[in-house]
């Protein structure tokens, strides 16, 4: 795989084409960061984002990993001494996970956000974004009607960071696509440069295959799920044999999560999958792509049931580490 495509792979969108091909012929000494507010369980959510991280340590980028503790306390999170605490947990998790050491660097929010000069920064983004544009860019971060003056400076300090933390590349999931919009608007009247931003897709809800998956609603999957919490959780899972599932009786648009979580979780960190099955239903099937699997799901070749199987299989290798490892921490 040549760099542009390892780096801009299972994106959903490349803002611009153009910023990060000239990012893909000389990919070193290029900084990429993905910021995070600090949880003490690590879900598919922040692995997804993680995935593209180490698909861009692989191009050669160094990482940021943003621990964003005054982010996550604007957003209600918590008191600021237990967000501290919760991230030291998350950035374990995070090298449990596969990030490496050596190329990752894990910087606190608080590190320099308290500082003069980017306090005075706050303030002057401030002056230059009207408040209708600020709460449209935290939409779809903290939804509408209790939305808290918090909630405005929020986006303005995301946008800031990219400056701050001098990075080449903002990587995140579409969700965060308005707050890099704004950044790439604003950033030039505070004499700042514009940079280009990577989104990962947003995963369908397991059950529903509508929506999105979330932590706060429905099933998710997260590094403290056991084996059997994820075999239960996935063999409940919508899994239509379709790409392309109809939409719901009214009118909602469904993905297959089964797939997708195949192909941005699965295909992604291992080079092959192995479907077991006993000979008298085919025998074992090797898939070393996504697209293989896919069409046999759609062809009826492969059974929803195994996929569902395999795909809890290989959840549970892809997490076990960063599992034991909380383990370890609580222990
Ligand atoms: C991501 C988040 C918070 C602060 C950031 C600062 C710089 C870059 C990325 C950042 C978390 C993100 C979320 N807004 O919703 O998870």
């Amino acid at each position: 795989m040549d760099t542009y495509d390892l780096i801009t792979r299972n994106a959903e969108e490349v803002v611009t084409e153009e910023e990060v091909e000239a990012l893909a012929d000389d990919p070193d000494e290029k900084r990429a960061y993905v910021g995070y507010e600090p949880s003490g369980v690590l879900h598919l959510g922040h692995l997804l984002t993680a995935n593209k991280l180490i698909d861009l340590q692989d191009a050669g980028f160094d990482i940021v990993v943003l621990l964003a503790d005054v982010h996550a306390y604007l957003n209600g999170k918590g008191t600021f001494e237990e967000i501290r605490e919760t991230a030291e947990q998350m950035r374990e998790q995070f090298l449990a996970y596969g990030l490496d050491e050596n190329q990752t660097e894990f910087v606190y929010g608080s590190s320099y956000q308290m500082d003069e000069e980017y306090v005075l920064d706050v303030h002057q983004i401030e002056l230059e974004t009207s408040l209708n544009r600020a709460q449209r860019a935290m939409a779809e971060i903290q939804g509408g009607e209790t939305a808290k003056v918090s909630h405005v400076v929020y986006p303005l300090m995301q946008a800031l960071d990219i400056e701050y933390l001098d990075v080449d590349l903002a990587v995140g999931g579409l969700d965060q696509r308005k707050v890099h919009m704004l950044a790439r608007e604003e950033l030039p009247s505070l004499d700042y440069d514009v940079r280009p931003a990577l989104h990962t897709p947003i995963i369908a809800d397991l059950t529903t295959g509508e929506g999105k998956m979330s932590s706060s609603e429905g099933v998710t999957i997260s590094m403290e799920d056991t084996a059997e919490e994820l075999e239960e959780k996935v063999n409940s899972a919508f899994c239509p044999p379709t790409r392309d599932p109809e939409p719901a009786e009214d009118g909602t648009e469904r993905e297959n999560p089964v797939l997708e979580l195949f192909q941005y979780h699965v295909f992604p960190r291992f080079a092959t999958v192995v479907v077991e099955r006993p000979d008298q239903y085919g025998g074992d099937i090797t898939y070393d792509d996504y697209e293989d699997l896919a069409e046999d799901l759609e062809s009826g070749e492969l059974h929803p049931a195994d996929a569902k199987g395999t795909l809890a299989s290989y959840l549970d290798e892809l997490i076990a580490p960063g599992r034991d490892r909380l383990e370890e921490l609580r222990a």
